[in-house]
């Protein structure tokens, strides 16, 4: 290998906690890349930061330019072995255009047109789906037929076969969470095709899906459901459970009991109706509504979220950006950067004006390693 591609790059350079620039100081630093040797003393302030510095940016997608795209891409884009989903990432500014949304957290849009099929495979990644608009996919796990509708969260822990049909006339785009950033700095993933073509006997389109009529009844336990796979078995979260409890939360909070994370902030966190633990074992989802006027007050985490508003609009604001937001923009929060919302006031009487935003993070990780850290600041 010739010097200009060496792996190691050593500078000696002027600095109060740096050794004193000298022609013996540079010998010595050539030694070491030739060696394949780095001191610590030229990276500690990297390797070891006073607090966590993000590589991510904090940065705002906006939906209908997604959509846009998206729908481009289904007429021109087959779907189909290889390629296997019609799913197209958003890259962090931060991280090297890179198809990673965080460090750990990837996130799509997915766009399936009339009657295609996305062919069936799994993975170790742990998945989940969410629907901002538009319903008529299936999504078939491990032979059930799941249906998916405006406001519904599907989890999809890792391993299970998984598929997915539209049975309808009419294309429909979702957002697709998994934690692939993370997976690949493990390099512990695994991959496997499935069938080409899912049976007949599982392209059917049941309102409600085996692993729902099992599970889908609120501290209700099968008794007869034996041993079980990691990762929630419950593969739908229905919109109308969600909203009522959020609205149920905001209620009881009125009337002077509590029971939300701060005045005018309802939250719910999607869990494992098996374990009440995350719903996967390395993603965190919930939905958080911000009553009309209200305004969370800004909290700093370690870890990454993604968030999407799943309805109303307002302000949020990550770092020192802040962004006017409505239904199905996304944004990202790196970690340690302070994260506040508001709602805006709805334009229409019928408009509840409150601000609903769903997030995903990686908190199950950083909660098993130890490493969570939550921080108020003041407003
Ligand atoms: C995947 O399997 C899906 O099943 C979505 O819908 C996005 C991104 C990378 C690798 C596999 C899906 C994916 C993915």
């Amino acid at each position: 290998m010739t010097r200009t591609d060496h792996p190691v790059r050593l500078t000696a350079v002027a600095a109060p906690d740096q050794p004193a620039v000298s022609p013996d100081l540079d010998r010595l630093y050539r030694g070491f890349e030739r060696e394949l040797l780095v001191p610590l003393w030229t990276e500690i302030g990297d390797l070891m930061p006073a607090h966590p510095r993000s590589g991510a940016t904090p940065h705002r997608w906006e939906w209908d330019h997604l959509v846009r795209l998206a729908a481009q891409a289904g007429e021109l884009v087959p779907v189909g072995r290889g390629g296997e989903r019609r799913a197209i990432a958003l890259a962090n500014p931060g991280l090297g255009g890179r198809p990673f949304a965080t460090p750990t957290l990837w996130a799509a849009i997915q766009y399936l047109m009339p009657g295609e099929d996305a062919p069936e495979h799994r993975h170790t990644q742990h998945a989940f789906r969410f629907v901002v608009e538009g319903s008529g996919v299936w999504t078939v796990v491990g032979g059930d037929a799941v249906p998916m509708n405006r406001g519904d969260f599907l989890p999809q822990a890792g391993w299970n076969w998984h598929a997915h049909h539209n049975a309808t006339d009419r294309p429909m785009a979702w957002i697709d969470g998994l934690d692939i950033p993370f997976q690949y700095a493990t390099e512990a993933q695994f991959f496997e095709f499935g069938r080409d073509e899912i049976g007949d006997a599982e392209r059917i389109t049941p309102e409600r899906s085996r692993s729902e009529r099992l599970w889908g009844h609120p501290g209700l336990r099968p008794v007869g459901v034996g041993e079980l796979t990691p990762g929630s078995p419950l593969l739908a979260y229905k919109w109308e459970h969600t909203d009522r409890a959020l609205a149920d939360q905001l209620a009881v909070e009125r009337e002077g009991f509590g029971g939300t994370v701060e005045p005018g902030h309802a939250a719910v966190r999607y869990t494992d109706p098996a374990t009440g633990r995350d719903v996967l074992p390395t993603i965190r989802a919930e939905m958080h509504r911000v009553a009309r006027g209200a305004e969370t007050a800004p909290v700093r985490e370690t870890g990454s979220s993604v968030y999407q508003v799943f309805d109303g609009s307002g302000t949020v604001t990550v770092g020192d950006h802040t962004w006017s937001v409505s239904r199905g923009d996304l944004f990202v929060v790196p970690s340690w950067l302070p994260f506040s919302a508001r709602s805006e006031a709805g334009t229409t009487d019928s408009d509840s004006g409150s601000l609903d935003l769903f997030r995903f993070s990686d908190a199950p990780v950083f909660e098993a390693l130890q490493l969570d850290r939550t921080r108020k600041d003041a407003r």
